[in-house]
């Protein structure tokens, strides 16, 4: 699958040191993935979710939505196991073929327009093992994402488009943080999907 995907450019690691990024693009076939985002934005279930910070409530700058086999406590929200509906099960199964690992968790994120983003951080989270890869799925509008290196504060842009996959692996989550910023440029709204390994023991 992968030699027919990639037969005229491979992808390169988009990092200079200290992890693997790889963005794999049109990883279905173009009306499928129009569909995928269809969808994705009418039958999930968004939740808008609230986050505490210095004792206010602050409303989180997107939707979001979370899926797994393995119960997971993600920013103080606890959150049950919950069966992937039938939009985001062939995904995991692209994912994994994409990657070559194994996903038991997801997070979607909803960006519905240029205010909506997702600050710096890492995904780095003990329950994740060390080392995770991490596959980042996109569909809809296309938005620029930034990698900064924690020690050398080394930064890198790529701009992820409909129908793509980033590869995140290697020590990619211990050596950089990652953000989707806001953009004022008007924009529709994005769909991204995290896959994750999530360790069952942590619980
Ligand atoms: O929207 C994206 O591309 C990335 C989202 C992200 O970093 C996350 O959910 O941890
Ligand atoms: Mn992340």
């Amino acid at each position: 699958m992968t030699g027919d995907l990639f037969a005229n450019e491979p992808p390169r690691n988009l990092l200079p040191f200290d992890g693997e990024v790889l963005l794999l693009r049109d990883i279905m076939d173009h009306d499928a993935a129009d569909r995928t985002f269809i969808r994705l934005k009418s039958g999930i279930v968004w939740q808008q979710e609230i986050a505490k910070i210095h004792g206010k409530e602050i409303p989180v700058p997107r939707l979001t939505a979370w899926y797994g086999e393995v119960a997971y406590r993600y920013s103080g929200v606890y959150h049950p196991a919950s069966p992937f509906p039938s939009v985001v099960a062939p995904l995991r199964k692209l994912a994994e073929d994409l990657s070559g690992a194994s996903f038991n968790t997801v997070l979607l994120n909803q960006y519905r327009d240029g205010r909506d983003s997702v600050s710096w951080h890492a995904d780095d989270e003990e329950v994740l093992g060390d080392n995770p890869t991490i596959a980042s799925l996109t569909f809809g509008e296309e938005r620029r994402f930034h990698f900064r290196h924690k020690k050398s504060g080394d930064r890198i842009s790529v701009d992820l488009p409909h129908n793509s996959a980033l590869i995140m692996s290697g020590a990619t989550q211990h050596c950089w943080v990652h953000q989707l910023p806001k953009t004022a440029k008007q924009v529709g709204p994005r769909i991204n999907l995290t896959f994750r390994y999530t360790c069952p023991e942590s619980r």
